[in-house]
């Protein structure tokens, strides 16, 4: 099997596309003759949704959550120039006790896996996996925060180690251009920057942090953090970076590619990141899970902006009427989501902020998409998940996205959040086809949200549109035409209200999702296609955000 890559499309049969249980990975691979006498390390970026993983006979580790990375320290097991055999076992069931959660039923047909997100759970080993080695002294962990005072800047870094007894740590500073503009001594300290190069959305300026390990002058671990200089705070109902107001514009995005699914790839993250600067968007949502690590190096390079999400999506009982079929279950109860579900939940927001604190292109962490949230088990369930957030990341503003099920004044869980980030499909979902009556309701609704004096962000907006599928008369879903009636309502509500800050449509791109009679082919939301080429509402999006045009 292809690796990285979700494996469910690779072979051309439905009983390997459809498949869920255990699915065995193994290879053989050389450790590198000039390890010896190194710490060895194997590591996954993530493996979708649990794994457990061997070296030769012996078990090295297992990981619950299909979208942040694991490792183990195999220097034990393994001897520096000698074959050894990885193998790894990946589950890809979804269950109550999972995130996101799914269950399992028996039908007359036999057992079906069911779950209650619109995309289709492709798994595998969908990231790159590494063998490396450093020191056995080394660094385990650094946390870097910036602040800003007029024109200086000021980096703030902690390090953690392991095995460096008497070791002494050194960080050293230097500009884009390889400078040393800083250096300190210390694991923690403040580095100040005068006449800082900040780091702002369109302008992806990135400082490196070296931090060497001595032992007397031998550099025993060095490690490079990239380091953008850049503030994010809340003021009111204005969403500032830099101190300055910031609007975003952008999608809600999928890792989702014809044959390699949810598998990682190069090409098509430069390629869809051509297609964010083509169009004007400045910002996306990692929805719902969290993206490759590559995706988010990339967008601190490139200057987007980020709101990082867990894989909490689907948490919603109510949802799944239309599109999925009967229902029948209730979301939060001690035999569905449940406090064991809740603290797989906290150790997914806590893997998150650990892997991804330090990126500056990240301004906001969603801990959940859609999930119930207007009854008093969702508040219950989620009160402490918000405060787990913020004792892991104090730096940064926490929301969830809420559903329309949820709307103004019903929602329970929206005032734990510092943001809010609305999901809405007036115009689609309801009154659909009926754009008068949908801006009415639209406006009527986010004037409501707009009291509460807290930044609003719609994080998702959007008409499922059919490429190549034309109307010359008005308000009729499915086409091109219409896709671009609706975003035009959306942006007359949305320019009205200042509390609005920032437009995130649904979606970047079309995106697989289980079958059913809500979907022709998948979702079709995306302002692309699915290989990326521009439906109409692409180039009204662009005449949009394009502000130099
Ligand atoms: C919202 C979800 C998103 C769906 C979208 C839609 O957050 O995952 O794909 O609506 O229905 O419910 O297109």
């Amino acid at each position: 099997m292809a690796v990285p890559a979700s494996f469910n499309d690779i072979a051309a049969d439905a009983a390997v596309r459809d498949y869920f249980g255990d699915v065995w990975y193994q290879r053989m691979v050389w450790v590198p003759r000039g390890w010896e006498g190194q710490r060895i390390v194997l590591h996954f970026e993530s493996a979708t949704h649990r794994a457990t993983v061997w070296v030769n006979e012996i078990e090295v580790m297992s990981h619950e959550g299909g979208y942040t990375p694991f490792e183990a320290d195999i220097t034990d097991h393994v001897q520096a120039g000698e074959q050894i055999r990885i193998t790894a076992v990946i589950n890809n069931i979804l269950h109550w006790q999972s995130i996101p959660p799914g269950v399992i039923e028996d039908t007359p047909a036999g057992k079906r896996q069911r779950y209650w997100h619109d995309f289709f759970n492709y798994a595998g080993i969908h990231r790159n996996v590494w063998l490396y080695a450093t020191n056995s002294a080394h660094f385990t962990d650094v946390t870097v925060t910036t602040d800003l005072d007029g024109s200086d800047g000021a980096i703030t870094y902690a390090t953690e180690a392991e095995n460096a007894d008497a070791r002494e740590t050194k960080v050293i500073l230097r500009d884009a251009d390889g400078n040393q503009v800083a250096e300190g001594s210390g694991g923690t300290g403040t580095l100040n920057v005068p006449n800082v190069h900040k780091w702002a959305p369109g302008h992806g300026y990135l400082y490196d942090l070296e931090m060497q390990l001595l032992d007397g002058d031998t550099v025993v671990d060095s490690y490079h953090q990239s380091v953008g200089v850049r503030t994010v705070k809340i003021d009111g109902s204005q969403f500032l970076i830099n101190n300055e107001p910031f609007y975003f514009t952008g999608f809600g995005k999928h890792e989702d590619t014809p044959v390699i699914g949810k598998g990682y790839n190069d090409a098509y993250l430069l390629h869809d990141f051509e297609l964010l600067k083509w169009i004007g968007a400045n910002s996306f949502r990692t929805s719902h899970y969290p993206y490759a690590e590559d995706v988010i190096d990339y967008a601190d390079r490139q200057g987007i902006v980020v709101i990082d999400e867990t894989a909490a999506v689907g948490l919603n009982m109510g949802l799944g009427g239309g599109i999925f079929g009967s229902q029948g279950y209730q979301t939060f109860s001690p035999n569905t989501v449940n406090d064991a579900t809740r603290e797989v939940h906290a150790q997914a927001i806590r893997e998150l902020i650990a892997r991804d604190k330090n990126h500056p292109s990240i301004v906001l962490w969603s801990i959940a998409n859609e999930p119930e949230s207007d009854t008093e088990g969702a508040e219950k369930y989620f009160q402490p998940l918000f405060d787990i957030a913020r004792k892991a990341d104090p730096s940064r503003p926490v929301g969830f996205v809420n559903v329309m099920l949820a709307p103004y004044g019903k929602c329970r869980v929206s005032q734990f959040g510092d943001v809010l980030m609305l999901n809405r499909y007036y115009g689609w979902y309801v009154q659909t086809g009926d754009l008068e009556a949908a801006e009415l309701a639209w406006e009527e609704e986010l004037s409501g949200w707009a009291s509460e004096g807290k930044p609003i962000i719609i994080t998702e907006y959007g008409a499922d549109t059919y490429p190549g599928l034309h109307s010359i008369v008005e308000g009729n879903p499915w086409t091109e035409e219409y896709q671009i009636e609706y975003l035009e309502m959306n942006h007359r509500v949305f320019d009205q209200i200042d509390a609005v800050v920032g437009e995130q449509m649904w979606n970047f791109s079309d995106f697989t999702t289980t079958s059913g009679i809500m979907r022709v082919g998948g979702n079709k939301k995306g302002a692309f296609t699915r290989d990326r080429q521009p439906k109409a509402a692409a180039h009204y999006l662009r005449s949009r955000w394009r502000k130099d045009l």
